[in-house]
């Protein structure tokens, strides 16, 4: 098999780069592990940045994004029992989040590829990566792995890794080469997936003597939650009802409100950690994505992050085509690092100031409730969670 480029993983970085390749005439074959039906089930985020739905719509996959998605102007923080609204629209000269989940995305994403005649093969095996270091020019960069239980090479000019933060692409870098830096938190978020109406038309996001609680949503009949956990926190010590109790009293709130309970349609824990490699590049190999870089989710980037980086590498690969010139290229990892860096800030900052830290005492408690003081009372500082929020501006 042959191809221009070679990618590895159909998450959202996978098949957005696919799609964006397809349409600067550029072909390439994506490679994915898992089953179409897992992946397109998979839940995982919900909020996109405006970059990312303006991305989506303009490029021809936003029909369903742009019938289904809730358009939110604004975030929640709630505190002492007080809920602050920070107006993006106000904040932000007009911009807004959309809810959407990641894996509708995935899904359009993998329709609009297959109806144009793009390869995207699933269920592939024992994936490896050779000759990317650019080191004997002769021979091309390949992918071997098995499909159906038979052994196949897939040749390309260029391999994208986008296979998230377990794949096999960043530990195939030899050693010396990468550069890590990363934060575990010392807890996780438990999360739930109901049948119930969300309580509220926009996000809330609280802080709670007993931990952080958000509430979030996926249509306006399901609602998604999330509470602060141990970060080993086994599941089966979550009984439903005990889930409910929990976010009951960390979202209480002095006003009128209520939080409607229903049936709980999944749940399960998440670690939290920050983690980023440097350089997202080698030879003709290209990180992406959470194969390069994981946030904690409070700041709700991990997805938007992943479509910034293959946006890069696009336009980079597409002037390398159509020019042959690799100054694009070359600056690739430089590029995408200035967002990812700063992304990882604010993912940090929103993580440290809603959690409780159990090393922490009665100071920080104090300390992070005059910061929510702060953002909900000074303009300025609302204006920087708000530009942030939304999506810093494209490179
Ligand atoms: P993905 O989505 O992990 O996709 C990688 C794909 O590669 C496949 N793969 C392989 N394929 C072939 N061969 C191999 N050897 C392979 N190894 C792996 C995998 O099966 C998979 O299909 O990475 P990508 O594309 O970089 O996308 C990143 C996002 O998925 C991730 O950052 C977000 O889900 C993070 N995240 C959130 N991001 C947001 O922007 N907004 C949110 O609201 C948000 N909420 C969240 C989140 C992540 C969460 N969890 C569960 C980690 C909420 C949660 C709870
Ligand atoms: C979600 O809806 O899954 C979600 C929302 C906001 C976050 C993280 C996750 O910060």
């Amino acid at each position: 098999m042959r191809t221009q480029v070679g990618i590895i993983g159909a998450g959202p970085a996978g098949l957005v780069l696919s799609h964006l390749l397809h349409l600067h005439g550029i072909e390439s074959v994506v490679l994915e592990n898992r089953s179409r039906q897992y992946v397109q089930e998979r839940v995982r985020a919900g909020v996109l940045e405006q970059g990312t739905v303006d991305l989506l719509k303009e490029t021809g996959v936003g029909e369903r994004l742009q019938r289904e998605g809730l358009v939110h102007y604004g975030v929640n923080l709630r505190f002492g029992r007080r809920t602050h609204r920070i107006d993006f629209a106000d904040l932000t000269g007009g911009k807004a989040v959309t809810i959407y989940a990641q894996h509708e995305v995935v899904k359009d994403l993998t329709d609009a590829r297959l109806a144009a005649g793009g390869q995207v093969h699933f269920e592939v095996a024992d994936t490896s990566i050779h000759n990317f270091d650019n080191s004997n020019r002769t021979s091309k960069p390949a992918i071997r792995f098995r499909k159906d239980g038979e052994p196949l090479e897939l040749v390309c000019d260029f391999v994208a890794g986008c296979d998230g933060y377990h794949g096999i692409c960043r530990p195939s870098l030899p050693e010396g080469i990468l550069t890590t830096f990363d934060r575990v938190y010392p807890f996780g978020w438990l999360g739930i997936l109901a049948e119930a109406p969300p309580s509220s038309e926009e996000l809330i996001y609280a802080y709670h003597e007993r931990g952080f609680a958000l509430l979030s949503m996926r249509s306006p009949h399901i609602g998604r939650l999330y509470l602060q956990c141990r970060p080993d926190e086994d599941i089966l010590n979550w009984p439903d009802a005990k889930i409910w109790q929990e976010l009951q009293v960390r979202l209480a709130a002095e006003e009128k409100w209520k939080l409607v309970e229903g049936p709980v349609l999944q749940k399960g824990v998440t670690g939290m950690r920050s983690f980023v490699v440097e350089p997202m590049q080698y030879g003709n190999l290209f990180l992406a994505g959470d194969a390069a870089h994981i946030v904690p989710p409070t700041g709700a980037k991990g997805l938007n992050l992943a479509v910034a980086d293959v946006r890069i590498l696009a336009r980079a690969l597409a002037d390398f085509y159509s020019t042959g010139r690799r100054d694009l290229l070359h600056a690739y990892s430089e590029t995408c690092l200035r967002r990812v860096w700063k992304v990882q800030r604010f993912s940090w900052w929103m993580t440290s100031m809603l959690h409780r830290f159990d090393n922490e005492n009665a100071f920080d408690h104090r300390r992070q409730l005059a910061e929510l003081d702060y953002l909900t009372s000074s303009r300025a500082a609302a204006q920087s969670l708000a530009e942030n929020y939304v999506g810093l501006p494209l490179e």
